[in-house]
């Protein structure tokens, strides 16, 4: 088995380079399994590969490095339920020093899954090129403080989404990546393409295989919580009843513009804001990143009824009470007084400080 761990910032793009890798090993007649894992109790991510009838167990109410003891008990469980040829676990998007705290560890395990953890570390390559050529994100120093460590322990950084950027300027950021990372595996990808994400998987076989350990980070604590602090986590149920038959594909356009609106009007750094949405039989997931415009418009079927079931998940760097606030006026101003909103269960909060379980420097 192999045992591939995907981490990265928020909306990097590891889920859908995750779903793209276990299609691919399914057409070669391979089983994966995936752990997801999140802060919260609801998650989009799990309920994305449910969607896609992938099988997913996950871990819930803090990273893998705090929860490394339910990281290894979740492991089991998939083995015995579905008895993978390869595992990917998708840390959640605020977690650094992965290696020591993670990989590391989990290289103990290599006599019992027969080969070495990988660790890639996903990029959005429009992100990480401002970051990379000093030119201004959309988040503070703090939260890039969490960003850049991040990238620096990956074991393989992936630079993704290049098809979001031209040629011209994917290239120019491998450049400045290779030049600010000597000596570290670097590759450019579109994850929604199955070619590029073969060429992926193929490098991960070949790490597992020679047993790549990347270095344990040279971290502070103290800087890495702050970056934490700064994010605002948001999961909420939420039931949209209207009093007549709907267009809710319109509804949810309306809701996410005016949403991004909002957050654009308060200058809200947008780490993911992922929506499951279901209606009827009709099941998808919409995702608002930073720097995304449009793209999370054709991620909305069409639909029309009466009643909307949505599940949440908004990261962002604010206060996680305004955060709450933002969604709910704007999805009360799309309604527009022809239906309730209900928020069947809400969790908005920040991270505590990381307590890692175990850490080999
Ligand atoms: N065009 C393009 N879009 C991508 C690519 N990879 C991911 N996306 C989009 O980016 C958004 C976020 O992708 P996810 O895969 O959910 O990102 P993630 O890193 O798993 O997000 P979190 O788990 O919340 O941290 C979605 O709208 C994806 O469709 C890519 O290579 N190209
Ligand atoms: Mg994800």
């Amino acid at each position: 088995m192999q045992l591939h761990v995907v981490g990265g910032f928020l909306g990097s793009g590891k889920s859908t380079a995750i779903a793209t890798a276990c299609k691919s090993l399914a057409a070669r007649k391979l089983t994966a399994g995936v752990i997801t894992n999140d802060q919260g109790k609801y998650l989009v991510d799990t309920a994305f590969y449910d969607m896609l009838k992938i099988p997913a167990v996950q871990v819930t109410g803090g990273c893998f490095c705090c929860n490394y003891d339910d990281l290894n008990s979740k492991l089991d469980r998939l083995v015995h339920t579905v008895q993978p040829d390869v595992v990917f676990a998708e840390a959640v998007g605020s977690c650094a020093d992965v290696v020591a705290t993670v990989i590391k560890p989990l290289h103990e395990l290599e006599k019992t899954i027969g080969s070495k953890a990988t660790y890639s570390v996903f990029a959005d390559t429009r992100l990480c090129s401002d970051w990379l050529d000093g030119r201004e994100t959309p988040f503070s120093e703090p939260v890039m403080y969490l960003y850049s460590k991040q990238i620096e322990e990956a074991g393989l950084l992936v630079l993704n989404k290049r098809n979001l950027v031209s040629p011209e300027k994917a290239r120019l950021t491998m450049e400045a990546a290779r030049s600010r990372f000597p000596g570290k595996s670097i590759r450019l990808q579109n994850s929604l393409d199955l070619l590029q994400v073969d060429a992926w998987l193929d490098e991960l076989s070949n790490q597992a295989r020679q047993g790549i350990a990347p270095a344990s980070l040279q971290i502070d604590y103290n800087r890495y919580a702050a970056s934490l602090t700064a994010i605002g986590w948001l999961d909420s149920r939420l039931q949209i009843s209207m009093t007549s038959y709907t267009d809710l594909r319109q509804l949810m356009v309306d809701w996410v513009a005016g949403l991004n609106r909002e957050l654009h009007n308060h200058s809200i750094g947008v780490g993911h804001i992922k929506i499951m949405l279901k209606c009827g039989h009709t099941e998808s997931r919409v995702s608002l990143t930073a720097g995304d415009t449009a793209g999370w418009r054709a991620q909305i079927p069409d639909m029309h009824g009466k009643e909307l079931n949505l599940l949440l998940n908004a990261r962002a760097e604010t206060d996680p009470a305004l955060l709450r606030e933002l969604v709910i006026r704007s999805l009360e101003a799309a309604v527009n007084g022809k239906g309730q909103v209900q928020e069947k269960d809400t969790e908005a909060f920040t991270l505590p400080y990381p307590k890692p379980k175990r850490r080999v420097p």
